[in-house]
């Protein structure tokens, strides 16, 4: 049982929570199933090692599927079950699952208030920022800069159809800086008063594309059009060393009734609601992370560093 904003749930909850959205976000949909792989490991009583390792892959494959755009949540299932295969008892196999899962919630969390320091090097007094969605690495930077002193103004964009963008302005709102809502079509409207974008990260694929809420690539598309620097607060647990070896990111596609009571339209008409985007690298001016501030044509070096190099030439 592991206790996510003070309620108690099991892993399966945690798994229906992710997939239904009351847990969000790629980070913390990461840290909340490293949270339940660990709870798994220190429920589980028996002394079959074989059988507590078919739990604990059981419940990343149930964790995994629950949103499949986020690498954030693959990346911290492989690093909460590293190097259990070579776990000699049940004791050592549950102490390793509970010091990974510690170990990488810990620094996901830290990830994210060094990436606020670092980007809110960029915030000068008298900044207008523009941010897409609701990104916790993002907001950590504009938090951070006021904090600082610095007089920021932010203009949010409402993020359709969930509306992430209120969740943004609620928070920024209550931190005492000056915020603007608009809605998604008002963005290049906007533009022409903006200073610098930051939006979060979902993936960041090898190429140095940045896979995020739907909407980021047409915010990218006019800050490229305005010169506009976009920059992407990404931790390195969000890049995808899958991207490394050709696969694709899945853009998840939820219900129509996000978007609009299907029975309210005529017969025949379609509606489709992906709620993901792909921004080339070219509209992007620099990516954030906790281990430093790089080109998007630099993500390949972050994943071969971060998480090592599938060689053909390996044994
Ligand atoms: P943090 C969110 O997706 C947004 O796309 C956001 O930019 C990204 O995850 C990263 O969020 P959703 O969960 O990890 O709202 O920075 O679908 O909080």
């Amino acid at each position: 049982m592991i206790i996510v904003s003070g309620v108690s749930m099991e892993l399966n909850e945690i798994a229906d929570s992710i997939k239904s959205m009351e847990i969000r976000g790629a980070g913390l949909i990461a840290r909340s199933a490293a949270g339940a792989l660990k709870q798994r490991a220190l429920d589980y009583k028996g002394q079959d090692i074989q059988a507590l390792r078919k739990q604990l892959e059981d419940g990343r494959d149930i964790l995994v599927a629950s949103r499949p755009t986020a690498i954030s949540l693959w990346n911290s299932m492989q690093a909460t079950l590293l190097g259990i295969e070579q776990a000699e008892s049940v004791e050592e196999m549950r102490d390793l699952v509970v010091s990974n899962a510690d170990r990488f919630m810990t620094r996901s969390s830290r990830a994210v208030d060094i990436i606020g320091e670092f980007g809110a090097k960029r915030l000068r007094d008298g900044m207008k920022v523009m941010t897409h969605c609701n990104s916790k690495a993002a907001l950590s930077v504009l938090k951070t800069a006021h904090a600082q002193g610095k007089h920021i103004e932010v203009y949010a964009t409402e993020s359709r159809p969930w509306k992430q963008g209120l969740l943004t302005v609620r928070e920024l709102g209550a931190a005492g800086i000056p915020t603007t809502l608009i809605i998604d079509s008002a963005v290049r409207w906007a533009m022409k008063d903006i200073d610098v974008v930051f939006v979060g990260a979902d993936t960041v694929c090898s190429n140095g594309a940045l896979i995020n809420k739907v909407g980021t690539s047409q915010v990218a598309m006019a800050a490229h059009e305005s010169r506009v620097p976009v920059i992407v607060c990404a931790e390195t647990y969000k890049f995808s060393p899958r991207t490394l070896t050709g696969e694709l990111v899945e853009i998840e596609e939820r219900d129509a009734s996000e978007i609009v009571d299907p029975n309210t339209l005529p017969a025949g008409v379609k509606v489709r609601n992906p709620v993901f985007d792909a921004t080339p690298p070219e509209f992007i001016d620099s990516i954030i992370t906790e281990v430093g501030v790089i080109s998007p044509y630099a993500a390949y070096e972050v994943i071969v560093r971060e998480f090592g190099q599938a060689s053909i030439f390996e044994e």
